[in-house]
């Protein structure tokens, strides 16, 4: 059976879905929307489907057998509302939504739609490093300190810190409850900025099973790094770097780190929407949840409260 699908944005993200799922056996995009008719037309040639301008009744289309939504951050809730009272399953991209009043919405509407539910883009769990390290850690004992480094290369942006923390921070929020099994019980939030502009972002947390986590997040840096070190009761595991030729030229050895969550992440996104289709057949969500997507947003609000304050914030 092929998998009928829609896909609403079609930026970066958008694209990068599209190409997966046209790859993919068993799936169609049928449809692609997005507000701005250049980009609805050239996200729908990468995989010979119709282009539409109109996100809403993309998300509503009941011939469809699920949507994508990889739209601005602002527009996820409402579609993915819009899509589950419409009964269509969705994999939507992370935040689920910007408050934690809206997350509460979408949540509140999956559990009236029925059979049909989100799945949210937090797709790190399908990068075969970061599986790597949670296998590895099954076997270490309890965890005792989780430290997550993400590092962009954002230099011309200037993000404000919501921002930040509802489009970047948010995969590491999900990482620790991931890695962690466990909710955050506290976080303490430290931001570094030079003039208006946010360089570095460190939360510290405390996890209900005591774990300790350190979130480090810098802005513009040599390129899209990501690690992860899980310290535990009997040994400690670091995410291997995908692997990169080392190439030697000019009396110097060199490996590609690459710019971007596309490259550092690409088996990760394709992995992901293979399962969200695979899911589709079965009408079960095997990957992060609605309920992921909440969580993560209450505990990034946590997160600007205390920076805003200066205070440790407790949850829960
Ligand atoms: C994107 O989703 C990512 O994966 C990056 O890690 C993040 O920093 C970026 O801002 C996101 O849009």
């Amino acid at each position: 059976m092929t998998s009928r699908i829609g896909v609403i944005g079609a930026g970066g993200m958008g694209r990068e879905h599209i190409t997966n799922l046209h790859q993919l056996e068993g799936a169609d995009v049928v449809v692609v929307a997005d507000i701005s008719s250049e980009s609805a037309a050239a996200g729908a040639h990468l995989a010979g489907a119709e282009a539409s301008t109109n996100p809403m009744a993309v998300a509503t289309m009941t011939d469809l057998d699920g949507v994508v939504i990889a739209s601005p951050d602002d527009t996820h809730a409402e579609l993915a509302i819009a899509a589950l009272h419409a009964g269509l399953p969705v994999l939507c991209e992370k935040p689920l939504a910007l408050t934690v009043e809206d997350a509460r919405r979408v949540a509140g509407a999956e559990a009236a739609a029925g059979d049909a539910h989100v799945q949210l883009g937090f797709m790190r769990v399908y990068d075969p490093a970061h599986q790597q390290v949670a296998v590895a850690m099954a076997d270490l004992g309890a965890l005792h300190h989780l430290r997550l480094v993400h590092r962009n290369t954002n230099a011309d942006w200037q993000r404000s810190l919501d921002t930040v923390v509802s489009q970047s921070i948010v995969h590491d929020i999900h990482s620790a409850r991931w890695f962690s099994h466990s909710e955050f019980r506290s976080v303490v939030t430290q931001v570094v900025r030079s003039n208006a502009r946010i360089e570095y972002v460190t939360v510290l947390a405390e996890m209900t099973n005591d774990a300790s986590v350190v979130i480090e997040f810098a802005e513009a840096t040599y390129g899209y790094d990501i690690e992860v070190v899980a310290t535990c009761a009997h040994g400690t595991a670091l995410a291997p770097q995908p692997s990169q030729p080392d190439v030697r030229l000019s009396g110097e050895s060199h490996q590609h780190i690459g710019n971007d969550w596309f490259c550092r992440f690409s088996d990760a996104y394709r992995l992901q929407v293979v399962d969200w289709v695979a899911g589709l057949r079965t009408g079960q969500v095997t990957g992060p949840t609605t309920a992921d997507g909440l969580a993560a947003q209450v505990v990034a609000a946590a997160v600007l409260e205390s920076a805003a304050t200066g205070q440790r914030v407790l949850l829960g």
